[in-house]
């Protein structure tokens, strides 16, 4: 692989606190940023940094444990901890949780609340259903102690519940969340990944771009359109607080894309860390001549619970209570049934490689875009990204299965993710209905390591949206952007067109361009294209630091290409390419051989959109840029609410009393 050149180039900053790998090396390296004034190349003073050597599976204290759920030997399914210490109020992944209606407040005597769409007739970007509903929420952000894997740690809950309470609508509702902001000393926002917002882009809950941070003590109030229908989840988008905790599913029942009995409902994968998530950013943030590797998750996580393979020494030494078997996310099923699973990678950093032993999953949606059915053994997915699955259950009713999602080897040597190599894989057990829900399934995976090992989403080849749109061939605006890995003189940072992003809390870029104020300063990283109808982005990654999961809100985005080297003009199914809002943009090979996504959009939407990393650190670290979309409209046509002006007031007098922190990017 690109070995230790890839390897060193993460190594931008991270804290020494993180249970730290026990071997460590030192590597030679040519760490070669640029200077900011001139733009050439600098090789940095230092040239040794240290490498963590990830640990074995099971970590120190492995002779204990054993099999894919880290269990004690001779132990059984039986949770050790209580639900509320671990995961407090969240029922995900219990088998009481519910099954999930194919829509809500059915049956109707006309038939679906989207009367006679289907996935294949109707444009999902215009007209949503009218349904003339409201789903109200109430929601309280706060801190709290949990140990969704056994290891207690200051956690950020909403309503008392790691991962939070689900939001579910029918295609076309309004939903409203009442958000309180119970923390003491820091701002928050939520974001609804993946939904459009027309008409409300004020109501996309990013702070710097649309809207002010809520303040603590204050709250605030979303009212959006389910715009689109399918699955995704909503998380906080001030810092990195959802890598906290600060996260949950968000389901629009839609037109079905396929037949199947039940819906499992949502199934959240996320890398899970043991430090709380402002010491992460600290370490993501440092300078780099203290050469701290980035953050490196200790566990992954599915539905918000996996145990830990508890070792005395090194949990003492930083002070944590562990108990190992604290328990796993269980699901039951009937023989013969065909079940929906809506997957989530609602983590910080790592590729989710999700699987059932022995099944073939046939993937019927991409983030909110139904697709042609297909088959696949492993279902690959970015931060951010999801995928609806049909599984049948064909197993006998005593069997017990494995579900599995991987985090895969760690990148430090050749993986796709950045995990310390303890506990990359999260399990649940699924029970047939005659199974005792406290067995041990003692299946085993068949999906070869080559799956596992590529940090790669589908071939695009594969993915063909059920309702087919064509983008246009010669798109108004191209815009090249390069994405490098750079120092600022003291720290290393991302760049998007050789600026990195910084936000400004206090000014939300959505408000400007409503008043016409179109100058911004260069770290805001805007950028204008005017009344353009149609935006190609050709973006290239320079930076030696892994895939990055890029995001674009308040659109799908078609996928045309996707590559290493110089994009050579080429799309794949050209007629009608794959949409989705996330996709993942390839790691560099060398320095003059970046990886390449080429996006495009129709800018049918004015607002303010993020398109950014959605690696947490990354984001972190300013890779995130700005588009302002039909900017005449904004100023023209938006009527924006008061409640947005008056939550920077708010915002303003308690930081005029109040020190923020915002060490990194803000996002
Ligand atoms: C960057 O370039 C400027 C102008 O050439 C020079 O004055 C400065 O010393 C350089 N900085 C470093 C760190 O090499
Ligand atoms: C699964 O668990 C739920 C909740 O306990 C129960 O209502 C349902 O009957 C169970 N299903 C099967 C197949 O055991
Ligand atoms: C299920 O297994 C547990 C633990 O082995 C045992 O205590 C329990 O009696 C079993 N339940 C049934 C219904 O057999
Ligand atoms: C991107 O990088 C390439 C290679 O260094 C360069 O030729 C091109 O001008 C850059 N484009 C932009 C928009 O910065
Ligand atoms: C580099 O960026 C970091 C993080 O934003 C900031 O704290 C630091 O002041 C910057 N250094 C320079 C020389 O601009
Ligand atoms: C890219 O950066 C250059 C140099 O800073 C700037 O002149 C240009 O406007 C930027 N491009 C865009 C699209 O913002
Ligand atoms: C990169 O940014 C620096 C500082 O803003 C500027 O001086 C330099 O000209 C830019 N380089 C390019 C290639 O745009
Ligand atoms: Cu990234």
């Amino acid at each position: 692989m690109a070995g230790k050149f890839f390897t060193t180039m993460l190594l931008a900053g991270l804290a020494s606190a993180a249970p730290a790998p026990q071997d460590q090396v030192s590597t030679a390296v040519n760490t070669v940023t640029v200077n900011t004034t001139d733009n050439t190349p600098v090789t940095t003073a230092y040239t040794t940094q240290v490498t963590p050597t990830p640990s074995s599976l099971g970590g120190p204290a492995a002779t204990l444990y054993h099999g894919p759920a880290m269990l004690l030997k001779g132990s059984n399914l039986i949770p050790k901890l209580p639900q509320q210490i671990t995961n407090g109020n969240s029922i995900w992944g219990l088998l009481k949780a519910p099954r999930l209606p194919k829509w809500l407040n059915g049956p109707l005597p006309q038939g679906f609340p989207w009367g006679s769409r289907t996935p294949g007739n109707a444009n999902p970007y215009i007209n949503p259903p009218n349904t003339g509903k409201t789903r109200n929420y109430v929601f309280h952000i706060s801190e709290q102690t949990i140990a969704p894997d056994g290891v207690e740690k200051p956690g950020l809950v909403i309503n008392g519940a790691f991962p939070g309470p689900i939001i579910e609508a029918n295609w076309g509702d309004y939903i409203e969340v009442q958000v309180f902001n119970d923390l003491t000393t820091e701002g928050t926002t939520l974001h609804w990944h993946g939904l459009l917002q027309k008409e409300t882009p004020w109501f996309d809950g990013i702070p710097a771009v649309q809207q002010c941070p809520i303040a603590p003590g204050s709250s605030f109030t979303y009212r959006f359109r389910a715009d689109l229908y399918g699955t995704s989840w909503y998380h906080a988008h001030y810092s990195a607080q959802y890598a906290g905790g600060l996260a949950g599913p968000m389901i629009i029942y839609g037109p079905h894309n396929g037949q199947y009995d039940q819906d499992m409902g949502p199934i959240m994968l996320s890398d899970w860390y043991h430090d709380d998530y402002f010491k992460l950013v600290e370490q993501t943030m440092a300078p780099a001549a203290d050469q701290l590797p980035p953050p490196v998750s200790q566990n992954n996580l599915i539905n918000g619970k996996m145990n830990y393979p508890c070792d005395a020494v090194t949990i003492a030494a930083n002070g944590r209570n562990c108990t190992p078997n604290a328990g796993i996310s269980k699901f039951n099923v009937t023989s013969g049934l065909t079940y929906r699973l809506r997957l989530i990678n609602s983590g910080a950093e790592g590729i989710q490689k999700f699987s059932i032993d022995g099944a073939k999953l046939t993937v019927i949606a991409n983030d909110f875009v139904p697709v042609q059915p297909y088959t696949v053994d492993v279902v690959t997915l970015g931060i951010g990204q999801r995928s609806d699955v049909l599984w049948k259950a064909t197993g006998k009713p005593t069997d017990a299965v494995w579900m599995r999602s991987t985090l895969g080897t760690s990148a430090f040597v050749g993986g796709c993710t950045l995990n310390d190599g303890i506990s990359p894989e999260a399990v649940a057990a699924i029970y047939y209905q005659k199974a005792n829900t406290s067995d041990v399934p003692t299946t085993v995976s068949t999906v070869p390591a080559s799956e596992i090992e590529n940090c790669a989403n589908d071939a695009l080849s594969l993915t063909v949206p059920t309702y087919k749109m064509t983008p246009p061939k010669n798109p108004h605006t191209v815009q090249v952007v390069n994405i490098t890995y750079q120092s600022n003189g003291t720290h290393n940072l991302f760049y998007m067109n050789n600026s990195t992003f910084k936000a400004n809390y206090n000014d939300p870029v959505l408000l400007d361009a409503k008043l016409g104020n179109m100058n911004f300063p260069a770290d805001y990283n805007v950028y204008n294209f005017g009344t353009s109808p149609s935006i190609r982005l050709v973006v290239y990654n320079y930076a030696q630091t892994g895939v990055h999961p890029m995001h674009l809100h308040g659109h799908n985005m078609y996928i045309l290409q996707v590559g290493t080297g110089l994009w050579d003009g080429s799309i794949v199914n050209a007629n009608n390419p794959q949409r989705r809002d996330v996709q993942l943009l390839p790691n560099a090979v060398s320095p003059t051989e970046p990886g390449y996504i080429v996006i495009q959009y129709d800018t049918d939407n004015p607002g303010v959109w993020p398109f950014h990393c959605h690696i947490a650190w990354h984001v972190s670290a300013g890779l995130y840029m700005n588009i302002i979309e039909q900017p005449q409209s904004i100023k023209k046509d938006l009527q924006i609410p008061s409640i947005m002006a008056q939550t920077c007031r708010d915002w303003s007098a308690w930081t005029g009393t109040h020190i923020v922190p915002e060490i990194d990017s803000g996002l």
